[in-house]
Formats: C-alpha cells, structure tokens, sequence
C-alpha cells in the first residue's frame, strides 16, 4: 500500500509523521472520507469543498489547488489500483514546537492521503436494522468547537461511541448543548413520519451523504423538514435511519429501547437506499 504524503508516494511501514506535528500534538487539522465505487470518486468535489471550508476557519493554508487536491486523490487510487475504496485524507497544520501557537508551525502542512479497500457493515443490520441508544456526551457546542468542521479533534464523537459501546450498542445519538437530536457518532439521522422526511438543522456534521438524501427525498416528492428535533419526534416516528459515507444508509428499529415504527426497515429507507446506490454509479469524478 503506498501513501500519498505531501506529494510523494511512500510505503505504508515508511510513512510516519513527526512527533512535532501539530495534529499529532494537538488534533489540529482536518480530514475527510470519501468513498469511490467501481472507479468512481463519489461526489469528490463536495468533500474537498468541505475540506477546504474546514481548514479556511482553521486558518490552515492548504497548499494546493483544489482541482490539484482531487487530481492527487485520483492518483493515489491509481497508484493502489483500487476500483471501490474508502479514501482518508488528512491535513494537519505541521511541525511546529510544544506550544499551542500556530504561528511556530512555519512548515508546510502536511497532506496525507490514505486509500484502502473499504470494510463494510454486515448484510444483516441493513436487512434487520440496528438498535441505538442515547449518550450523556453532548455534541460540541458551534461556539466551541463547530460540528461542521471535520477537525482531527474528534473526542468528542469517540466519548460518545465509547459510552455506547460499554452499553453494547455500536451507534449512538448525540444531543446538543439545549438536548434537540443532533447526530450520531459518525453519522446523520433522519426520521420519516406522514411522508416527511426529516432532519436536524443545526448542531451536526453538514454531511455529503446527508445532503444526498435531501435532494433524492425532495426529487421524489416527499416533504422535507430541516429543524429541531427531540428524542419524543423519534421514538414516535414510522422509520429511522442514518447516513454517512462508510455506512451509506442504515436503517434504525430501535432507540432507547423503544421500538420504531413496524421494528423493521421501512419502505421509505428502502427506497432512499436504493437511489443512493444508483447516484454512486453516476455522480462523482472517474478515474
Ligand atoms: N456526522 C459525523 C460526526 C461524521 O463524522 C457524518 C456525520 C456523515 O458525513 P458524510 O459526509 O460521510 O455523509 C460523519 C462522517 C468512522 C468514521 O470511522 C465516520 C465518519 C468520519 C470519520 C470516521 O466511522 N463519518
């Protein structure tokens, strides 16, 4: 496996990164997942805007184009000749001192692109569905540090996912700082109820996957709510489900103990799964 560092392309047991580095140090800097399908990078462009929106308010000055940032994705598919992979890709501020001051980082930052073949969740949670439970940690207050940004900061998700498992549950819903739904560790949530479908407008990731779902739900009709919603809108809705790049759509039939809706994957998530399928055969970069 070969690793796109800043530019090179470096053997997986070779490439290291400094003990100085700021993201090593401090978990400053950024990242994305992306996924391509039989040579085809999934809505590419979307996350590397997100990238870049993510290390703009970080003030980290990426040192490539955007077009030069999706050609170097490209290549390191090309380079690991993987057709259907999962994509990580990382900036971090650089080397800098043991100080908190971003100014000592005075090298470039460091780009990392890792492509390996993509893990899938068992056939049976997307047949069955899965069961989740809420967590006592709350999602990152926007004024501290904004669910939207995709930072290498991610305690906040991984206490989370942590208190699920001890619980045994793999997903997990987290509340905001005023206790409206505002995500899952490493997913979005949508409920569906009387032919809306909808979804938390604020305190969450902006995910691709989610944008997708928005826009397949408005082409087929359905209403779309973006707003706040409580725990009480998702016990009592006829179907749940979540949505992220390594998960696609997964159906939910459980959440606190309270069954959803028939405690079976709904048509409506059936559908929108099946249209998501056909959007990753079509809308992305090919390679
Ligand atoms: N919310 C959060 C907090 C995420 O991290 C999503 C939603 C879904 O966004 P996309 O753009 O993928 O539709 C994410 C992204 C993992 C893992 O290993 C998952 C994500 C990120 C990093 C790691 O499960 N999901």
């Amino acid at each position: 496996m070969k690793i796109y560092m800043n530019g090179k392309f470096i053997e997986k047991a070779d490439a290291k990164v400094s003990v100085f580095d700021h993201g090593f140090l401090y978990g400053d800097g950024a990242f994305e997942g992306i996924r391509s399908y039989d040579g085809l990078v999934f809505r590419l462009k979307e996350h590397i805007d997100r990238l870049y929106e993510t290390a703009h308010t970080l003030m980290i000055d990426i040192p490539l184009t955007r077009e030069q940032m999706i050609q170097a994705v490209v290549d390191t598919l090309k380079e690991n000749g993987l057709r259907d992979a999962y994509i990580r890709l990382v900036i971090t501020r650089g080397e800098g001192d043991l100080g908190l001051d971003p100014r000592k980082c005075i090298g470039k930052p460091l780009i990392v692109i890792i492509t390996d073949k993509i893990t899938l969740y068992s056939k049976d949670l997307y047949e069955n569905g899965m069961a989740i439970i809420t967590v006592p940690t709350v999602r990152n207050h926007p004024e501290a540090l904004n669910p939207q940004l995709k930072s290498l900061n991610y305690l906040n998700n991984i206490l989370a996912k942590i208190e699920a498992s001890n619980s045994g549950f793999s997903e997990a819903i987290m509340l905001d700082g005023s206790g409206y739904v505002a995500e899952c560790t490493g997913d979005n949530i949508f409920i569906v109820k009387n032919g809306t479908l909808s979804t938390p407008s604020h305190g969450r990731l902006k995910g691709i996957t989610r944008d997708v779902v928005l826009e397949l739900a408005s082409q087929c009709g359905l209403n779309v709510f973006e707003g706040q919603i409580t725990r009480h809108e998702i016990y009592n809705c006829e179907e749940c489900f979540l949505t992220g790049t390594a998960a696609e759509i997964i159906p939910v039939v459980k959440v606190d103990g309270r069954v959803i809706g028939s405690g079976k994957p709904g048509d409506m998530t059936k559908k929108m799964l099946a249209l998501f399928k056909e959007a990753t055969r079509t809308d992305g970069v090919r390679y």
